[in-house]
């Protein structure tokens, strides 16, 4: 199915090791709208319930803990065909496996400090976007 919005966040690491400027100059130069953008900060409480479809996985902890430990840029994205594309232009997960010159790639350093977030659906994209921005903050 093809989709034309997508929600990403440059995570801790990212901000942190001073890629905020170079990611989202990819992600502009591959074609995708800024919507909506954010600088801020997750709780604890906050990062969980993000993260609560993985509250089965081993790693759930330590990424609720990582993704509370400091400033992340939240943003609403939109392109022809925005979930899949965006996933392509981020790559695998691990960094370690993420095709050269995808954002993985380049800034992120490990499996759970990984730079960036992207919506793996359109569905988790809308409930994403939702639960950072109100819709007077899209634009
Ligand atoms: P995705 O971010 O590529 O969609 P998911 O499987 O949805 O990957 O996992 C969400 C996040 O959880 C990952 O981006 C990463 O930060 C963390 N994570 C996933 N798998 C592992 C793991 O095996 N060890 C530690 N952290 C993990
Ligand atoms: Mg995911």
């Amino acid at each position: 199915m093809s989709t034309n919005r997508t929600f990403t966040m440059i995570k801790p690491d990212g901000v942190a090791n001073g890629h905020i400027g170079a990611i989202i100059n990819d992600i502009t130069a591959a074609g995708f709208k800024i919507i909506a953008l954010k600088y801020t900060k997750l709780t604890s409480e906050k990062a969980g319930e993000f993260y609560a479809v993985h509250s089965a996985r081993p790693f759930y902890n330590d990424l609720v803990s990582f993704m509370s430990s400091g400033p992340i840029v939240a943003a609403i994205l939109e392109k022809d065909n925005a979930i899949e594309d965006f996933r392509t232009l981020i790559g695998a997960t691990n960094p370690a496996e993420a095709a050269k010159g995808t954002i993985r790639q380049k800034y992120a350093k490990s499996i759970d400090a990984n730079a960036v977030h992207g919506s793996d659906s359109d569905e988790n994209a809308q409930i994403e976007g939702d639960f950072f921005f109100t819709a007077d903050e899209r634009f």
